[in-house]
C-alpha cells in the first residue's frame, strides 16, 4: 500500500471538480497528477499557469468553487491599476493569485525548473498529490481564427470561445520533453485516470508531449477515462466545438475514437448508453454512469464508481 501509484492526467476545471471526488476515495499522497501546461501564458511580465493553479488552489482548498478558478474571498486591486497599463484586463487575475504568479516568476528566474517551482507551490499550500507539468519547457496553445492567431487564453476568456476555429498549434511542444518521472509513474502506476478535459486541448496537449503517447499504449490495461462530453456537448469550455474541427464525431464515441490506442476502459453518461455498443468495437470496455459532477456527493460516487471497475 505504501507505494501504490495512481497517475491521472489533468486539465482545469473539469479535472479539478474530478479530483475533489477521488481525493476522498484514494489517500491523495498516492495520486500523481500530470497537468496541462499548454494553456500557460506570460501576462504583465508573469508566468501564468492555469492547469496547474486550478488543480493545486483545488486540492489546497482555496479555490473559489463557484467559478472554479482563482482563489475565493479574492479582491482585484492590482489588476484595476494594471488596467490602466496593459490590455490583457480580460484575464482577471486576482490579488492572491498574481502572488503566486510573482513567487512562481520568481523561483524560474532564480533557475527552478517549472516542475520544481510547482512543487513548491503546492507543498506551501498544503497539497498532499504530487502534481507535476507535463513538461518543464514552455508550450502555448493558439487557435487560428478569421480574427487572428490567437492564445488559447484569448481564445477562450476574451472571445467565450465564439470564433470559428481554423486550425490549432501547439507551439514548443516539438522542443517539449516529458519529466523522466512522468515515464516511470505511468510504467508503476496501478491505475492511469485521464479526467473529464478537453480531449483537444487539455488531455491532447499532454499526449502530444514526446514519448508520454507511447507509454501509455503499452498500459492499456489500466487506462480508465471520464468522457466530457454528454449528449453532444461539454459541460463548459469548447472540447465540442474543438472535436468537431478536428473530424472527430462530437460525442462519447468521438473521444473514444480519439483516445482509441491506449485506452482500456471508458465511463460515458447514463444518457449517452446507446453509444456503448459502438464504443465496445473500438475494443474499449464501456460503462454508464452519472458523470454531471454537480455537487461533492456526485463528484465522490463517480470517483468511486472508477476505483470499484475491474
Ligand atoms: N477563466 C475565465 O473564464 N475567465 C477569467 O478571467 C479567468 C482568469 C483566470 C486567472 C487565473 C487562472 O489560473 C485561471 C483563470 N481562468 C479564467 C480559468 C482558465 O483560464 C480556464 O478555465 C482554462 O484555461 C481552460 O482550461
Amino acid at each position: 500500500m505504501a507505494d501504490d501509484i495512481y497517475v491521472v492526467l489533468a486539465g482545469g476545471v473539469g479535472a479539478a471538480k474530478f479530483l475533489e471526488g477521488l481525493v476522498k476515495v484514494i489517500p491523495p499522497e498516492f495520486l500523481k497528477i500530470i497537468v496541462n501546461t499548454g494553456d500557460d501564458i506570460e501576462l504583465f511580465g508573469l508566468k501564468i499557469c492555469p492547469d496547474l493553479d486550478i488543480i493545486t488552489y483545488t486540492l489546497a482548498e482555496v479555490v473559489d468553487k463557484e467559478k472554479g478558478w482563482g482563489f475565493v474571498d479574492e479582491s482585484f486591486n492590482c489588476l484595476s491599476i494594471l488596467k490602466q497599463f496593459y490590455d490583457y484586463g480580460w484575464f482577471n487575475l486576482g490579488d492572491k493569485d498574481l502572488a503566486i504568479h510573482i513567487y512562481r516568476t520568481d523561483l524560474l528566474n532564480q533557475g527552478f525548473t517549472k516542475a520544481q517551482a510547482t512543487q513548491k507551490i503546492s507543498e506551501k499550500l498544503g497539497v498532499l498529490s504530487e502534481i507535476i507539468p507535463m513538461c518543464n519547457e514552455p508550450v502555448e496553445t493558439y487557435i487560428k481564427t478569421p480574427i487572428s492567431n490567437m492564445h488559447f487564453e484569448e481564445f477562450y476568456i476574451k472571445y467565450q470561445y465564439q470564433p470559428e476555429i481554423l486550425g490549432i498549434e501547439f507551439k514548443g511542444i516539438q522542443e517539449a520533453r516529458p519529466i523522466k518521472k512522468i515515464l516511470d509513474f505511468i510504467h508503476k502506476a496501478k491505475r492511469i485516470i485521464i479526467c473529464p478535459s478537453n480531449p483537444i486541448v487539455s488531455i491532447g496537449t499532454i499526449l502530444q508531449v514526446p514519448r508520454i503517447r507511447e507509454a501509455l499504449v503499452k498500459e492499456k490495461d489500466k487506462i480508465y477515462a471520464i468522457s466530457p462530453i454528454i449528449q453532444g456537448t461539454t459541460v463548459k469550455g469548447p472540447a465540442d466545438k474543438l472535436l468537431g474541427c478536428l473530424g472527430f464525431n462530437v460525442s462519447s464515441f468521438g473521444v473514444a475514437k480519439y483516445y482509441q490506442d491506449f485506452l482500456g476502459h471508458f465511463i460515458i453518461d447514463n444518457k449517452d448508453c446507446d453509444l456503448k455498443p459502438k464504443i465496445e468495437q473500438l475494443k474499449i470496455k464501456t460503462y454508464c454512469y452519472d458523470t454531471l459532477m454537480t455537487n461533492l456527493e456526485k463528484k465522490i460516487k463517480l470517483a468511486q464508481f472508477l476505483m470499484n471497475l475491474n
